[in-house]
């Protein structure tokens, strides 16, 4: 399997997120892409490549043109103001306020962000750009018959919505893959969440679509980011009511659990028939990941991977979340190494 990776991920590599009332340093870091990258290389996956270069045609198939704007110009205009610290949100449209865009650069980060802890900084938008290169580098290979490509993206991209920034993602690499393969031609496409988190974003992007199918696999909302979406009553609206599934689990749950949850999402994948799948790819459900609480180990991502191999479809395999440093790498390849085995 290929692997699509670039070094411009560096350019994201903010200092601070606002987590349990302080200022740490981010837990969606360089290093993680970098340990991904060295264990690839360490395995016998197959070759690294570079992504090519992609318009943002892609991206404004499922984000909106404000939005790209906004993410655009909000470095420079947070500088303008001579504020020292990096971009953060810090007030909202809350309950009876005006829903609009207001005109000064601290009104528009609490417009386009749904949470706090995800600061904008120079190299952020350089960073997310390169990023969906990398994801649509994947679908290009995957249109082209590759049975299986890894892109290895950094910043991720599934809490990512129309016009929504926040944890930790920007552009929703998932989602853009996911529609360009619609937009090569085809008729259906499914993508499986298997993230610790909900992928907000991604539901919320194909919300009304019954041409792509969004599965996910999370903490329960209740209790974990992003708290406001990912409840198993969501099933879609419109043409796409059927087209959504949620599975919230509980704290603690063991990989026992979570498979169970896989396997009734994979039969729905199965029943759809879609032409390519899109697995957006955290292992955040790891016993040792410092900001979840599933008890996924090493061993059972290998499981994992033979599990959607055995799906026998053609398939994207995105980098989300993944916070443990010293596992991220060997947890990530572990799951490619069963869908290899497998399929
Ligand atoms: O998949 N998403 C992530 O891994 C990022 C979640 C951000 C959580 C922030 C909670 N303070
Ligand atoms: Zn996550």
């Amino acid at each position: 399997m290929k692997t699509i990776y670039t070094d411009q991920h560096r350019l994201r590599d903010a200092q601070t997120e606002l987590y349990g009332g302080e200022m740490v340093k981010p837990f969606e870091r360089p290093s993680r892409a970098d340990t991904v990258i060295a264990a690839v290389r360490d395995s016998d996956l197959g070759p690294v490549e570079a992504p090519d270069e992609f318009s943002l045609d892609p991206v404004l198939r499922v984000h909106d043109a404000d939005f790209v704007s906004f993410l655009e110009s909000a470095w420079g205009e947070w500088q303008e103001t001579g504020y020292k610290g990096e971009a953060i949100a810090s007030v909202w449209p809350a309950r009876r306020m005006q829903c609009r865009v207001p005109r000064f650069i601290e009104g528009k980060m609490g417009y386009y962000a749904l949470a706090a802890e995800t600061t904008i900084t120079e190299g952020t938008w350089a960073a997310a750009l390169a990023s969906k290169d990398v994801g649509l580098t994947g679908a290009k290979a995957l249109v082209s018959g590759e049975k299986g490509v890894f892109s290895l993206c950094r910043p991720p991209g599934h809490h990512a919505a129309r016009d929504m920034f926040g944890g930790y993602c920007f552009l929703n690499n998932a989602a853009i893959a996911a529609q360009y393969l619609r937009d090569q031609g085809a008729e259906r496409v499914a993508i499986l969440d298997i993230d610790f988190h909900h992928g907000n974003g991604t539901q919320d992007i194909f919300y009304e679509r019954d041409d792509v199918l969004f599965c996910s696999l999370h903490g329960d909302p209740e209790e974990a980011f992003p708290h406001f979406l990912g409840y198993a009553d969501e099933a879609g609206l419109g043409a796409g009511i059927g087209f959504n599934r949620n599975y919230p689990l509980p704290r603690g749950t063991s990989f026992a659990e979570w498979r169970a949850a896989l396997e009734d999402a994979m039969g729905h994948i199965r029943s759809y028939a879609p032409q390519y799948l899109v697995i957006s790819l955290g292992v955040d459900t790891f016993e040792n990941d410092p900001i979840s609480f599933f008890k996924l180990t090493t061993p059972d991502y290998l499981t994992t991977g033979e599990l959607i191999g055995s799906l026998d479809l053609p398939t994207l395999f995105v980098l989300e979340g993944g916070y443990d440093i010293d596992e991220v790498g060997l947890n990530a390849v572990n799951v490619l190494k069963g869908f290899e085995k497998k399929s």
